[in-house]
């Protein structure tokens, strides 16, 4: 059994005082304390990961909240279409269609432990059954922001992923 790989933690990310935005096109901006996340429902995803450097880690158990129930909480208006994950380490941010975040889980735990920073925690996306790229299992989530519009060029994941890498 293969674990993930472990890469540098980039100075910009700070878990102590974590918070978890919910901006954009919503009725009600959330501003989520980690406590606010843990009351929630959490369930459980299991399966391998795999990137594009050609390595994959098997049989990992996240466990987290919905992406989507903490994007309904936040009351998305009708024309909201989708969402920008960003994250802590500087411009990194990744879209998606809103449909494709169902089944997708803001992970606060893997294999029984709180998320370590080094794979993401506090929180790190991660996307559902549906096939999925590498970056798109955004680590160190600090918003979610809901638009009406494609993110366009403001969705910055696979190029500022693909550039860390070797
Ligand atoms: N915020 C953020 N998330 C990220 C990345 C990143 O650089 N920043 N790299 C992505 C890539 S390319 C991969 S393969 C995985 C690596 O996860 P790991 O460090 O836990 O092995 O995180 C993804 N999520
Ligand atoms: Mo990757």
């Amino acid at each position: 059994m293969d674990g993930l790989a472990t890469h540098d933690v980039p100075d910009a990310v700070e878990p102590d005082g974590w918070r978890l935005a919910v901006t954009g096109a919503v009725e009600r901006p959330l501003d989520l304390p980690p406590a606010a996340l843990r009351s929630m429902d959490r369930v459980r995803v299991e399966g391998d990961f795999s990137c594009v450097e050609g390595w994959t880690a098997t049989d990992l158990t996240w466990r987290g909240v919905p992406v989507t129930d903490v994007v309904e909480r936040a009351r998305p208006e009708a024309a909201a279409e989708y969402a920008l994950v960003r994250a802590m380490d500087g411009d990194y941010a990744c879209g998606f269609a809103l449909d494709r975040l169902d089944g997708a889980l803001l992970a606060l735990e893997l294999d029984g432990d709180p998320l370590p920073v080094e794979h993401g925690g506090p929180a790190r996306l991660v996307p559902g059954p549906a096939d999925s790229d590498c970056w798109e299992s955004v680590k160190w989530v600090s918003e979610v922001e809901l638009l009406t519009d494609d993110p366009g060029a403001d969705d910055t994941a696979r190029a500022v992923a693909l550039s860390r890498l070797e």
